[in-house]
């Protein structure tokens, strides 16, 4: 694991003077629309803990958004990465082929669901995946439409902000958007009116209605989906809509597309989410964990479908870079040598105990809405107590209460009101706890 030592340490205030001094810097050199979760200066991360600039050890439950799932300074990442970059930092795969970017691809043939033919295409970053996932299925079915889903995250480029639902932060302003983007309703049990069980069954059988009657199934390109949604809350569909949208997909010649950028390569305890309900995607897009901190991107999918693109039709001067895939190969030797899906079951086992606990026992206890999520990716909805109403003064609150006392957390949700745990598989479990006991005493604060 990591050189950093494996415990929490406050030694100044959070941020502490250093971190300040260089926030002072940063609000004068960088763009105010770039945002921080937390504005203290990272000085060195690894396993379950960042260090600060000023000495500080911050548990992290955050993986710098799902990213750093074997930790921020893996092993074997770093052996990989640095005698890749010792031999060559770039041809262009475009230009010069090279045998990293082909090994990737076999890995992620082997490890995604399906043992039907498949290919991939490398990319940069989760929206450049998505992206050419559109491409790949449009120039495949012939078709221009693409179906998402209510509280879907896709990207901010243009044409995955259209596909993203949430306006604020992310659109308000940037367009016009790109067309034929079509939303429709998505199993979201905690909030659907006629309760969970009734989800899966009735929010896909109203999707389908507004495809069929409002789109026309056979102008349908892709219909992309993530299999737990991340940014807009992490709603784990009901059981039954995902299957249920698949077969509809597979019916009528639609691409299925699973958007596995934050769920995949082992967050969710499975190498990807949709095996949870047995889902064979058609294309599936991977980011984030794929690299253990390196920017890589990948669309994986039906061979036939990814050779749809005419030679030259994809790429992109770093797409693929030689050091990303020598990460991505380390990551994927970690995930496979330390079992982390074994870990990521584990994480959730503890989290989702405790939560419930303080759901049950702690004084407001009952602004816990919902406690879900799967592996290590779970979240706690709040709400105002006795109701369903959402909360994102609490979650922010319980956010900031949190980061003074060392816990690295992150929100999210479409109404703001998810407080969402996204530690690095290899976190300690004494760590897990420690983070565990932080966010139960923070309860106090809101
Ligand atoms: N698809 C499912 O989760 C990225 C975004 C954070 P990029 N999620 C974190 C932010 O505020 O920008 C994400 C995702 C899913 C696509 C993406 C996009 O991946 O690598 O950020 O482009």
């Amino acid at each position: 694991m990591s050189a950093v030592p494996q415990e929490r340490s406050l030694v100044t205030a959070i941020p502490g003077p250093k971190s300040v001094e260089l926030q002072a810097r940063r609000v004068a050199a960088v763009a105010a629309g770039v945002g921080s979760t937390l504005p203290v200066f990272t000085a060195r991360a690894g396993g379950g803990i960042i260090e600060d600039v000023d000495g500080n050890r911050l548990i992290d439950f955050g993986s710098g958004i799902a990213v750093t799932s074997v930790g921020a300074s893996a092993e074997a990442v770093v052996r990989r990465a640095t005698a890749q970059l010792a031999d060559f930092t770039h041809t262009c795969f475009m230009v010069t082929p090279y045998e990293g970017y082909v090994e990737v691809c076999e890995r992620l043939a082997e490890l995604t669901p399906g043992d039907h033919a498949k290919k991939s295409a490398l990319f940069n970053s989760g929206a450049e995946a998505v992206e050419n996932a559109v491409k790949i299925a449009r120039a495949y079915t012939k078709r221009t439409a693409v179906v998402v889903f209510d509280h879907g995250y896709h990207g901010r480029t243009n044409l995955t902000m259209a596909l993203t639902a949430k306006n604020m932060p992310y659109k308000q302003s940037f367009g016009p958007f790109a067309p034929e983007v079509y939303r429709v309703p998505v199993a979201y049990g905690y909030r659907w009116p006629t309760g969970p069980e009734n989800a899966g069954a009735e929010a896909s059988a109203q999707a389908i209605d507004e495809i069929t009657k409002q789109i026309g199934a056979d102008n349908v390109a892709a219909i992309i989906i993530e299999p737990v949604l991340g940014e807009g809350g992490f709603i784990e569909p009901a059981r039954g809509f995902l299957p249920a949208i698949a077969q509809f997909a597979k019916d009528n010649g639609i691409v299925f597309v699973a958007d596995e950028i934050q769920s995949g390569f082992c967050r969710t305890g499975q190498w990807f989410a949709c095996e949870d309900e047995g889902i064979v995607p058609d294309l599936i897009t991977t980011a984030k964990g794929i690299a253990g901190g390196l920017p890589l991107s990948a669309v994986t999918g039906r061979a036939e479908i990814m050779d749809a693109a005419h030679a030259g039709g994809l790429g992109g001067t770093y797409g693929g870079n030689p050091v990303a895939c020598a990460g991505a190969l380390g990551s994927i030797e970690t995930m496979r040598e330390l079992d982390l899906n074994a870990k990521a079951k584990r994480i959730e086992e503890v989290m989702k105990g405790r939560l419930a606990e303080m759901q049950s026992k702690l004084p407001n206890g009952d602004i816990i809405g919902d406690i879900r999520g799967r592996g290590a990716m779970i979240a706690i909805e709040l709400v105002r107590s006795g109701t369903k109403d959402p909360d994102p003064a609490a979650a922010a609150g319980l956010a900031r209460a949190c980061h003074a006392e060392g816990l690295l957390v992150l929100t999210c949700g479409t109404y703001g009101n998810v407080l969402r745990f996204l530690p690095p598989l290899v976190i300690g479990e004494d760590l897990l706890n420690e983070g565990l006991d932080i966010i139960e005493q923070a309860f106090a604060t809101v």
